[in-house]
């Protein structure tokens, strides 16, 4: 099938909270393959390249000052429309208006703290540009998962 990356990220708060294994569970559970996965402390240096679509809103310093806080689990997920299907299962930015069900909508209560990061699907390329900030090429892993024609038609 035609499949894509993504980029994901659990945050500080999720992983604080030792929400990595259940967030993961969720994406491994759906089908989607893991081609990269790396638990590591971003620097400013970092969160500003990652967030520069979001300088100088009134938001953007206590953003870089949460994501730079603690560790992040990131990681590089493939699948068929993975971009999107990752958002989906990601809800809306405020886990306050998540749908429960959702990753934000089950594990949060407060915009500022929500869990999780995807590439917005939106925005086109914004996964590859996010893959190649977090992760050399080197640490992504190509392989065949067993799945094959039990996932997709
Ligand atoms: O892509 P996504 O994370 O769903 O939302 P963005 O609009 O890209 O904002 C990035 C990040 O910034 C969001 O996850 C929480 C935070 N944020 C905020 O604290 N306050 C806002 N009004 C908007 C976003
Ligand atoms: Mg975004």
């Amino acid at each position: 099938p035609e499949t894509e990356r993504t980029f994901v990220m659990v945050k500080p708060d999720g992983v604080q909270r030792g929400l990595i294994s259940e967030i993961l569970e969720r994406f491994e559970n759906r089908g989607l393959k893991i081609v990269g996965a790396k638990f590591m402390q971003m620097d400013r240096e970092l969160a500003e390249q990652h967030y520069a679509e979001h300088e100088g809103k009134p938001f953007y310093d206590s953003l870089v000052e949460f994501i730079t806080s603690g560790p992040v689990f990131a990681m590089v997920l493939d699948g068929q429309d993975a971009t999107r299907q990752v958002r989906r299962m990601m809800g809306a930015t405020d886990p306050a208006e998540a749908a429960p069900g959702t990753i934000r909508g089950d594990y949060g209560l407060d915009l500022g703290r929500n869990v999780i990061h995807g590439s917005d699907h939106e925005d086109e390329g914004a996964n590859q540009r996010e893959i190649e900030l977090f992760f050399d090429e080197d640490e992504l892993v190509e392989w065949d998962k067993i799945d094959g024609s039990w996932l997709y038609e």
